[in-house]
């Protein structure tokens, strides 16, 4: 039988065999998010607690590898751990431990330049993960579980056993910060669907250890530049409502970008805004890129939650692209103008 994205390891296995490394690289997926810094994190000084060493002292035997680009909070919560980040074409370092820990995916597609190096270590890998897909031959040792809103909600249970407090509500307060982290982040800070009282117990717990979770949410979510909000404004500006009202489309052309000063990347979060409007269960953000005479929108599509959502996947694969049922995207070679006509006729 071929081998299938399932958990074969539980904690207490997991945990026996970190104890028993003497040298441990945890990795994450590329462009990693606040659930897998947050774990990686979390698991690096767990790991130097149960060793009693520094997280940042050369004697810690674990180190977080990152695949940037990194988020902009990273430096705000890494505390001088023991971590490298390296650019998608660097080499890695020759160096060969004796266990790789995998958090927050297990598909060599999210592992990107990681992949080469990993998979003739695959043996001596674990994977922890809570996604629905994965590919079993990343790890023979490898803990999924897909009911829990984060990665970290499973890391509380094993740093906790590492390093042998009673509850998660024990931990010191430098491993309870980045499960924190991930915790917040990957519900929406605690208002997505994935919220279960085990969420919110851990949550208390985490609080109960030290957390602070004011800054947190301080160095994680508000630390826009001003030109964000320039370009904020712009999007606000071209927003119209189609469908009855029910389809909110909102708009950014290359000018907006020059005038504004913002980035690309900018435009994070922008899609979810029209959402706040009662009527609204669907919407779209435009971005006009690549040049005058070639030119490219990138389509982004939200559907609001609820018994029934709107599939927007099923709308932008008629477009080419595609997605998750309530959060999908696609990339159309044509004008701002064309893209907009061609994607309210995906709706019908
Ligand atoms: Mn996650």
């Amino acid at each position: 039988m071929p081998d299938s994205w399932q958990t074969n390891a539980t904690i207490e296995q997991i945990a026996s065999r970190i104890d028993a490394a003497r040298s441990i690289v945890v990795l994450t997926h590329v462009k990693p998010d606040g659930d897998a810094i947050g774990a990686s994190l979390a698991l690096v000084r767990a790991v130097a607690a149960n060793r009693r060493t520094s997280p940042s002292s050369v004697a810690c035997p674990a180190e977080a590898w990152y695949t940037g680009p990194m988020p902009l909070f990273f430096n705000a919560v890494s505390r001088q751990t023991k971590a490298r980040c390296f650019g998608a074409t660097d080499e890695l370092p020759a160096f060969d431990p004796e266990l790789l820990v995998v958090v927050d995916t297990g598909s060599w597609s999210q592992l990107d330049n990681f992949a080469d190096w990993v998979r003739p270590r695959a043996a001596r890998t674990i994977v922890i993960d809570h996604h629905r897909n994965g590919d079993p031959d990343t790890a023979t040792m490898r803990h999924i579980d897909t009911s829990a809103a984060a990665v970290c909600q499973t890391l509380g249970t094993l740093c906790a056993r590492l390093t042998r407090v009673a509850s998660p509500a024990h931990l010191d307060e430098s491993i309870a910060e980045p499960l924190y982290l991930g915790l917040a982040t990957d519900t929406g800070w605690f208002r997505h669907s994935n919220v279960t009282p085990a969420v919110m117990h851990l949550a208390a717990d985490l609080i109960e250890a030290g957390t602070n979770h004011e800054r947190l949410f301080q160095v994680v979510e508000q630390r826009d530049r001003p030109a964000r909000l320039r370009l904020m404004a712009r999007a606000l500006a071209s927003l119209q409502f189609e469908m009855n009202g029910i389809c909110a489309v909102m708009s950014l052309r290359q000018q907006d970008f020059d005038e504004t000063g913002a980035a690309p990347q900018d435009v994070g979060g922008f899609v979810d805004i029209p959402k706040s409007v009662e009527q609204v269960l669907v919407s779209c953000l435009l971005t006009e890129t690549g040049p005058a005479h070639a030119p490219i929108t990138k389509i982004s599509m939200r559907s609001k939650g609820g018994p029934d959502p709107i599939d927007v996947n099923a709308v932008t694969v008629r477009l080419g692209g595609g997605g998750h049922v309530q959060a999908a995207g696609a990339r159309l070679q044509c004008s701002l103008e064309e893209a907009r006509r061609r994607m309210l006729e995906a709706f019908a």
